[in-house]
This record gives structure tokens, C-alpha cells and sequence, in this order.
């Protein structure tokens, strides 16, 4: 008989413009249907409001993180991410999440997995939902995790400090219906796939601006059934199967930018309009942007000089250091793509899972 867990150690952390519960995968049951059906009592679903656990109610609030050493040999670490669906009984590890992965390294070194330098720490993670790797550099002064500095980031308020975050080149293919276009429900697409795979599609095919309030999105009916009807047709032309349950791919509208950056983004996760915009999404754009004949490729303004890409997005800007490498197939591959986040540890105590069948179906 397995026994009920009924206090779990978690660390709630801000990760990027994310929040989520951090573990260690040994505090979580190793089955997984057992972990997740513990997750969705943890974070209170699958009640819309979450009221009765840590969720906040909102796709970017509903997050975890299942952090364990790794035995990849270029990994200090492995992270599972885990998306907790609100208002349904879902928990999903279809996708990576790279602002939770700013958390990561600092969880890494509060729970010992990983040993501080004394200035700063490097910490290298497999993202195990895609094999993707990551390098995280974070501040810790004395051996220990320094959260305040100056660093800023568009849709978090004050400062905090840096965690850089690179990704080295990656061998999946970017363009992973193998076109630089397709073309779904009468509109052209670049379906790009970076560490998230995204539908980019230009704002005023669907006859919107780009420029809306995410608020004005969601409203928008008819924009709704647009991006569902490309989202499912995109998911199977990406390899993906059917998508109706999954979070991915991500539609993201684009526009000519007009706070100096290269492009105005709105994304979707998949329903709920982003108030910004995803780490490894917006690396899918820098990328997808520098793809020749590539919807968004001719509304894109790019510093022809240098590697950075300024995504603006609704709450302000994400700045992503991007380059494109070609495979022995002639198409292009992500070369080395680089973001700085901020994170910070909110709580780090032990959680109350509500107790079992308390939810309601
Ligand atoms: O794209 C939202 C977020 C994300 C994911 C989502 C993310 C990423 O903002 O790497 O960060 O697209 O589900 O946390």
C-alpha cells in the first residue's frame, strides 16, 4: 500500500516572470501519475481560483519544478518542468519552461546539489522534457545565493540579480516541419522550434494590430478559433500529434516593433494571452526572425552587426543574443542563444498537499 504524502519540503520561487514550486524529485513520489495527482492537490487544482493551494491562478503562476542530480555526464543537474493546468485536471511535461529555469541553479545550491563558487556559480542543467541543456551563472558571494542587484527584466517590478542563462547550439532542427513556411487555414506560418516549439503567424493575417492589450486578445472570439484551428493543424505538421490537450506549440502574433526593438510579440499559452513572453519562445522568434522568406523575417528591424534581438512584448522587452548555424541538411539550426532573468526564493518551508478526493471532479 503506498502511503498518502501529506507535507512535502518546496521552495517557492520566482522564476523570470514565472512563480512556481521547486522540489527535489526524491521528496516527490517516483510514479508519475502518484506525483502529479499529488501536484494538483499541492497547487489547488483543478479549481479555477486554486484557492485551496499554491497556484495563483493563472497558467504563469500554476508551475513546478522537479530538480534532482543528474547522471547525464555534462549535467550538474536534471529539470523536470511540470505544467499544473488551471481549472482542469491536468499536469503536463510537454513543455520546458526557461524562466523557471532562472530558479534552477539557486535551488540547486540551497539544496546542496550543487557546491557555491565563491563569487559566482555556474550551474549546468538538462531540461529533461526536451534534452535541451542550459548553462545558469548567478551571483553567490561567500558561498552563498546573492537574490538583490540591479538587473531589470520587462514584467517584474524592481531589480534583482542577474542569472544568465545560455543555451549552447542545438542540434534538433529549428524548422521542424522542415518548411521556412507553411501555410494553415489560409494564412503563412513559420512553425520554429527553439526549446518551445511556436507558430509564429503575422498580427494582421488574423486581422488584428498586435498592438492589443492582452485583455483585448482574450476577448477576441473569433481570434480565438483562428489560433485554435492553425494551433492543431501546426501541432500534427510540427510532429506533435494531437495537440487539443497540450500547451504547445505556442501561437505568437507578430508586429513591426515600435519601441526600437526588432519585433512586437503577442503569445499565447495556447489560450491565455502571455503578459510578456516566454524565454525559450522568444529565443523560437530571435531565431525564426533570421530565417530568410520566415513570417516575420520582412517585418523584423535586426542590428545587422550583432547577435541581440529585442522582442518587445506587452509588458516591455526581452533581449535574447541569438545566432543560426546550417545542418548538413541545408536547414538552419539554433546556434548559441543567451538571456538574462532574475529570480528570487519567496518561501522555502513545507507544503500541505489538500488531502485526497477533497478536490472537486
Ligand atoms: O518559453 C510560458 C513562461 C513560459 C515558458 C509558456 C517559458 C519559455 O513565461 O521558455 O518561459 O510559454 O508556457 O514561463
Amino acid at each position: 500500500m503506498t502511503r498518502e504524502v501529506d507535507a512535502v519540503p518546496c521552495l517557492l520561487m520566482r522564476g523570470g516572470t514565472s512563480k512556481g514550486a521547486y522540489f527535489l524529485a526524491e521528496d516527490l513520489p517516483a510514479d508519475p501519475a502518484a506525483r502529479d495527482e499529488l501536484l494538483l492537490r499541492v497547487m489547488g487544482g483543478p479549481d479555477e481560483r486554486q484557492i485551496d493551494g499554491l497556484g495563483g491562478a493563472h497558467p504563469l503562476t500554476s508551475k513546478v519544478a522537479v530538480v534532482s542530480r543528474s547522471a547525464d555526464p555534462w549535467s550538474d543537474v536534471d529539470y523536470l518542468f511540470l505544467q499544473v493546468a488551471v481549472g482542469a485536471r491536468e499536469v503536463s511535461g510537454r513543455q520546458n519552461c526557461g524562466n523557471l529555469l532562472a530558479g534552477i541553479g539557486p535551488f540547486a545550491v540551497e539544496r546542496g546539489l550543487v557546491p557555491a563558487g565563491e563569487e559566482e556559480t555556474s550551474v549546468r542543467i538538462r531540461m529533461v522534457n526536451t534534452g535541451h541543456r542550459a548553462t545558469a551563472t548567478f551571483p553567490t558571494p561567500g558561498g552563498r545565493v546573492r537574490y538583490t542587484g540591479d538587473a531589470e527584466i520587462s514584467g517584474v517590478p524592481g531589480t534583482a540579480a542577474p542569472v544568465v542563462i545560455e543555451f549552447p547550439p542545438s542540434a534538433n532542427p529549428l524548422l521542424p516541419t522542415g518548411n521556412v513556411r507553411d501555410e494553415i487555414d489560409g494564412v503563412a506560418v513559420t512553425c520554429v522550434d527553439n526549446g518551445m516549439p511556436t507558430v509564429l503567424i503575422e498580427a494582421a493575417a488574423l486581422k488584428v494590430t498586435g498592438y492589443e492589450s492582452p485583455a483585448e486578445l482574450e476577448a477576441d472570439r473569433a481570434l480565438a478559433d483562428r489560433l485554435r484551428t492553425i494551433r492543431l493543424v501546426a501541432g500534427r505538421l510540427m510532429g506533435l500529434g494531437d495537440v487539443s490537450h497540450a500547451t504547445v506549440p505556442k501561437p505568437t502574433l507578430l508586429a513591426p516593433p515600435r519601441e526600437g526593438g526588432a519585433v512586437t510579440t503577442r503569445t499565447f499559452l495556447p489560450v491565455r494571452c502571455h503578459p510578456a513572453i516566454g524565454v525559450l519562445g522568444a529565443a523560437g522568434v530571435a531565431a525564426g526572425l533570421r530565417i530568410e522568406g520566415s513570417v516575420g523575417a520582412e517585418l523584423a528591424v535586426l542590428d545587422a552587426a550583432g547577435d541581440r534581438v529585442r522582442v518587445e512584448h506587452p509588458s516591455g522587452f526581452m533581449d535574447i543574443e541569438s545566432s543560426l548555424g546550417t545542418a548538413p541538411d541545408g536547414l538552419p539550426r539554433a546556434g548559441r542563444t543567451a538571456v538574462v532573468r532574475t529570480a528570487r526564493k519567496i518561501f522555502d518551508g513545507t507544503v500541505f498537499p489538500a488531502p485526497a478526493g477533497t478536490a472537486p471532479p
